[in-house]
């Protein structure tokens, strides 16, 4: 493959961009080499600045229900594009993509939208404080919610591919009020509820974590979540960004049979344009401004584009296409573990649906700790084998993958028949 005009257009990228990228993982550092441009999207594949075609199980990070450029969609931002981009007022749309979503996600009696998933968490967590009078937060080791301060403490995502405990620049102040708690682990959580009697406002969770690589949550952990959280008084938030309209209809809430008093959500909801939205009960939800005192704001929430995008997403979502996502999802995690048995390598793919990730460790990973034991090397050797066989992942170890219905058995056996062929070339892994 001849990937001339990406290399030259890093160049030029890294005299611009931190990395010459505007989102760390994008930097190809984890697996080396040069990044690919991507030009265009259809359906379940893309095409690089050079013209190079790859099947894509990137979906940008999961909100490729349908695909690139669902022509629903694609109608569906035009015609909105059309009749104006920007209001900062309020349309009929906003009214129709909140119902749609109360529908789906009846734990959000009111909510709100902003515009990214970091910008939902951030928001949710005020919120939670504010509701609460408390000062703490919770979260899991691993755990990724975005990039606002609190939240950036042994964060997952391309803050663990890059080993930063934390982030410079975030103050001790900042993260003073915020605990971190493997996953998994019901006696830690209990543990750290206990020590914080009275003064934990939230804890937010992604109920699949997908940001230090695909981990399902262990039978009855999350109902402990819940439990726990009522005993104390603690907002429990789920950050559904990727798992929302991913792991069901109706989220990972409705799959697992949990009901959250706070949910976030992005990516697919957003149809793939920027979107984030924020909700939970009424009565922590009446805090926010104008009702009550929490404050937050933004000149493009509920923009037009993203809410058609989101709407026409929405609408073309039928009951059947989770159990065709469910079996796209089962007969590529078969073929992977044959590939797996075959090349007798230490690894295991994980999968929720349509989410899954290959780690190259015995496993299973159940917590951050169990998920950097996954050798990210001959994650990067993987990658780039796939990548010359036309097959586009996550450039990173500690990441999920995705499958969308654009993808069909046909492009489940391309993956299948690559993966075998990269593992059985993997010497070094015998
Ligand atoms: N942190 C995002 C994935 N978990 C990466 C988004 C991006 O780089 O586009």
């Amino acid at each position: 493959m001849n990937h001339e005009r990406s290399r030259r257009l890093f160049e030029r990228a890294s005299g611009l961009f931190p990395g010459g990228v505007n989102s760390p993982v994008r930097a190809f550092w984890a697996v080396g080499g040069t990044p690919v441009f991507l030009a265009r999207g259809e359906g379940a594949y893309v095409w690089d600045a050079d013209g190079n075609r790859y099947l894509d199980f990137l979906g940008s990070w999961g909100p490729l229900l349908f695909g690139h450029a669902p022509p629903a969609v694609v109608a569906a931002i035009a015609a909105a594009a059309a009749a104006g981009t920007t209001f900062g007022a309020s349309t009929e749309r906003e009214v129709e993509l909140g119902e749609a979503i109360r529908e789906a996600f009846p734990s959000m009696e009111r909510l709100r939208f902003v515009s990214s998933g970091t910008e939902a968490t951030m928001s949710a967590l005020r919120a939670a404080r504010g509701f609460s009078g408390r000062d703490k937060v919770i979260k899991m080791e691993g755990g990724y919610h975005g990039h606002a301060d609190m939240l950036l403490a042994a964060a997952g995502s391309g803050a663990a591919t890059l080993g930063l405990p934390g982030s410079a620049g975030v103050t001790k102040a900042a993260v003073a009020d915020t605990i971190v708690v493997p996953f998994n682990d019901e006696a830690a959580m209990r543990a750290a509820l206990a020590a914080n009697r009275g003064q934990v406002a939230a804890l937010i969770v992604e109920p699949i974590p997908g940001n230090m690589g695909l981990v399902p949550p262990k039978p009855g952990y999350l109902e402990a979540l819940r439990r726990l959280c009522d005993r104390e008084g603690t907002v429990l938030i789920f950050d559904e960004v990727i798992s929302g309209f991913r792991a069901g209809p109706g989220g990972a809430q409705a799959r697992y049979g949990i009901r959250p008093d706070m949910t976030c959500l992005g990516k697919i909801v957003g149809g793939g344009l920027p979107l984030g939205v924020y909700g939970g009960r009424a009565e922590i939800m009446k805090v926010v401004a104008p009702d009550g005192p929490v404050y937050q704001a933004g000149t493009l929430s509920g923009n037009p584009l993203a809410m058609a995008a989101g709407l026409a997403t929405l609408r073309q979502l039928r009951p059947e296409d989770y159990p065709r996502l469910e079996a796209l999802g089962a007969r590529l995690e078969a073929g992977v573990r044959n590939a797996i048995a075959e090349a007798g390598i230490a690894a295991c793919i994980q999968r929720v649906g349509s989410a899954f990730t290959l780690f190259f460790c015995k496993g299973p990973v159940t917590d951050f700790a169990s998920a950097k034991l996954a050798d990210a090397k001959l994650y990067a050797e993987f990658f780039h084998g796939m990548l010359r066989r036309g097959i586009y992942l996550p450039p990173a170890q500690l990441e999920a993958a995705f499958i969308s219905l654009a993808h069909r058995d046909t492009e489940i056996d391309a993956f299948v028949s690559a993966a075998h062929e990269t593992l059985a070339a993997m010497p070094v892994l015998r």
